[in-house]
């Protein structure tokens, strides 16, 4: 019988996709992130030019994950159907195919900074279980060369339309079957292993906010839920935490080594604290307001005793499991600002994707110079002895965010009933705290708002304005915040690299 192109091209395809399967579920066993797609998407997030992945994550948002593996899939498979027309002359060409693919895979794991030897085993699985259903899925006289008049000696289920039908079929299942599972092995939330103790020193009960009132408005405390997640992982790191630890080192006299269990037992405080990525456009999502649990960095570094903490040019370079890097200023981890090594968020251990089960939060400072998840390491260094992994990409050093107001309602284009409506949101001046907000509306003179509760000065408040937008058609609402030193936020656009957005968010919308 005849082996046609499209069989050829789907013996391919199913010989790639399971091997991915049978990949990520070794990877599921092993090492989550040396999954072949995965591992290959991290090497492709870590190569890519700055103003390529400024402009993914502006199109994208928080789609760019999803959208990467798709397209590295995508290759692989294009690819793969080229190993299968191949293998249909030559087989053993095909596999060589299938092969080179597995090993870019492996390459790209055994490449990523917390590598070991086992980073390279689900690549390994990749290709023999590719290679072999490539080979299981091809004719007889295809299988082996020079001997297609002997068919008759070798035969194979993959002879006819049933059999191939049949094959297919069971490698497609499998193939399903092992990536749901791996896939399961890699999901699970470590956070939900553990219990949270008693903070030595609680904050007051969160005043009511105006969402009850107002429900178009961001709630005073941002859910663990809907809270923003940005990092580079694409797998989320899902560390235990009773064999994580935390190093503190470099330029210290006492060097010392911290457990999860040894964090617990220290007195832990909590702090209100909005977190703001740099990533987020004036108006945008990239930021929330969370009540945190842990201990002061500063006492930690205080323990260690840092060696000459007033030379300048000093920063501590905190690492995650990942091998993400961050430099934060000395100064700001031991300050009183109480930049926290948190395990606690909203009441609930760390969730694995905000951190599990220690990060940093340093109020004042965008996530990239000062809220290093999964950490690992703390080491007290200087800006000239090393550089972190988004400076390395030409992003700033020294990173405090922006104070910025932000129109929850209404919504940019939306068709309001003429009269009176609610203009509301939230603004944000860390480390000054928020005094007042103002509104223009069609650029007329600055109307103040009225503020939610005052939570502190590094957490945002909510506003909200009652006005009268003027006759039907089409009408602009801007609103800007000043902060605790008198300052007006700054209306000046600046894109987001390499310091953050700046300008003022203007909303159009339609009253008619
Ligand atoms: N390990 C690790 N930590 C990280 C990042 C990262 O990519 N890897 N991203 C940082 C950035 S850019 C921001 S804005 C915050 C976001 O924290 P969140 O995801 O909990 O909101 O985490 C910071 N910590
Ligand atoms: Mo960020």
């Amino acid at each position: 019988m005849n082996f046609s192109a499209p069989r050829a091209l789907v013996a391919g395809v199913l010989a790639a996709a399971a091997g991915m399967a049978a990949g990520h579920l070794a990877a599921g066993l092993t090492r989550p992130e040396a999954s072949p797609v995965p591992a290959v998407g991290s090497a492709v997030i870590d190569r890519t030019p700055t103003p390529v992945k400024e402009w993914a994550v502006r199109t994208l948002g928080t789609w760019d994950k999803p959208v990467l593996l798709g397209s590295v899939s995508l290759v692989t498979l294009l690819l793969a159907a080229t190993a299968g027309l191949l293998a249909r002359r030559r087989p053993l060409a095909g596999v060589a195919l299938l092969v080179l693919l597995s090993a870019v895979a492996g390459a790209a794991a055994l490449n990523r900074p917390a590598a070991d030897g086992q980073y390279v085993l689900p690549s390994v699985v990749t290709a023999v279980v590719g290679c072999a259903v490539l080979l299981a899925l091809l004719p007889a006289r295809f299988r082996v060369p020079g001997r297609a008049t002997e068919l008759s000696a070798y035969p194979s289920g993959m002879d006819t339309r049933r059999g191939f039908l049949l094959g297919t079929g069971t490698v497609a299942a499998a193939s399903v079957g092992a990536a749901a599972f791996g896939q399961h092995l890699t999901g699970g939330d470590p956070s939900s292993d553990v219990r949270l103790p008693q903070a030595a020193r609680t904050e007051p009960a969160l005043p009511r906010g105006l969402e009850p009132t107002y429900r178009d408005i961001s709630s005073l405390r941002t859910p663990n839920q809907g809270f923003y997640r940005v990092d580079t992982a694409l797998v989320v790191p899902r560390v235990k935490a009773d064999t994580w630890e935390l190093r503190i080192d470099g330029d210290v006299r006492r060097p010392y080594t911290l457990t999860y269990d040894d964090i617990r037992a220290m007195p832990l405080i909590e702090r209100d604290i909005t977190m703001t990525c740099v990533s987020n456009e004036v108006g945008g999502q990239y930021v929330g307001a969370a009540r945190w649990l842990g201990v002061r960095v500063a006492d930690l570094l205080r323990h260690a005793e840092v060696v000459d903490p007033g030379r300048p040019g000093r920063q501590v370079l905190s690492r995650s499991v990942d091998g993400f890097t961050v430099s934060t200023p000395l100064g700001a981890l031991t300050d009183d600002r109480d930049a926290l090594l948190a395990i606690g968020m909203n009441g609930a251990p760390l969730p694995a994707t905000h951190g599990f089960p220690a990060r940093l939060v340093t109020p004042g400072l965008y996530g990239f110079v000062g809220s290093t998840k999964w950490v690992t390491r703390l080491t007290v260094t200087t800006y000239d002895a090393a550089r972190a992994y988004w400076t390395r990409r030409g992003w700033a050093t020294d990173a405090p965010v922006k104070p910025s107001a932000r129109i929850d309602t209404p919504a940019s284009l939306a068709s309001l009933p003429p009269g009176t409506v609610t203009i509301g949101g939230v603004a944000w001046a860390q480390r000054h705290g928020v005094v007042r907000v103002e509104v223009s509306i069609d650029d007329g003179p600055w109307r103040p708002a009225t503020l939610g509760p005052d939570v502190g000065v590094d957490y945002w408040r909510q506003w909200v304005l009652k006005a009268d937008l003027g006759g039907t058609g089409r009408h602009s609402i801007r609103a800007r915040v000043t902060d605790g030193r008198g300052q007006v936020q700054n209306d000046e656009r600046a894109p987001v690299f390499p310091s953050g957005s700046s300008g003022i968010q203007e909303v159009v919308v339609l009253v008619g």
